[in-house]
């Protein structure tokens, strides 16, 4: 079953939405797989963002994430990384429906509350980066109210 990585940046950890967030995807049928309130260093974000270096909001972006603890997740499901970014919304909040959570509870790019895994191959990379000891195994007892 596919997984995707997703982070509540430290914006949504002070503005107290990790029970909101972590009830839409719970709420969608996804499983969580994985879950840890971290603070990382600068380097550690680096490497997280490291295909965005040459872009110029580049050292605020990386400021912004080792700003405060961030809550780093491993959700499971079918299709979770394109339909977990829906559920996220477009990066730009200015341009994010209601009804996704960056539609309804951010403003600016650089304070856009979440993050998601934009491929199943970047997925893989970020759940390696962020659970080295990969995810907890387990299934949903709902499983079979939630799939055919
Ligand atoms: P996303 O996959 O939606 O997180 O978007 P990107 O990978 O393109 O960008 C990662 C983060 O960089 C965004 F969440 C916010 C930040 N960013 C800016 O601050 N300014 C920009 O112009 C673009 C992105």
């Amino acid at each position: 079953m596919e997984q995707t990585f997703i982070m509540i940046k430290p914006d949504g950890v002070q503005r107290g939405l990790v029970g909101e967030i972590i009830s839409r995807f719970e709420k969608k049928g996804f499983s969580l797989k994985g879950l840890k309130l971290i603070t990382v260093d600068r380097p550690f974000a680096e490497k997280h963002y490291a295909d965005l270096s040459a872009k110029p909001f580049f050292s605020g972006l990386v400021d912004y994430i080792i700003s405060g603890p961030v809550v780093a997740m491993i959700w499971e499901g079918k299709n979770v990384v394109v339909t977990g970014r829906k559920i996220i919304g477009a990066t730009n909040p200015s341009e994010s429906a209601p009804g996704t959570i960056r539609g309804d509870f951010a403003v600016e790019i650089g304070r856009n509350v979440i993050h998601g895994s934009d491929s199943v191959e970047s997925a893989r990379k970020e759940i390696a980066l962020w659970f080295p000891d990969g995810p907890v195994n387990w299934e949903s007892s709902l499983h079979h109210w939630v799939y055919e």
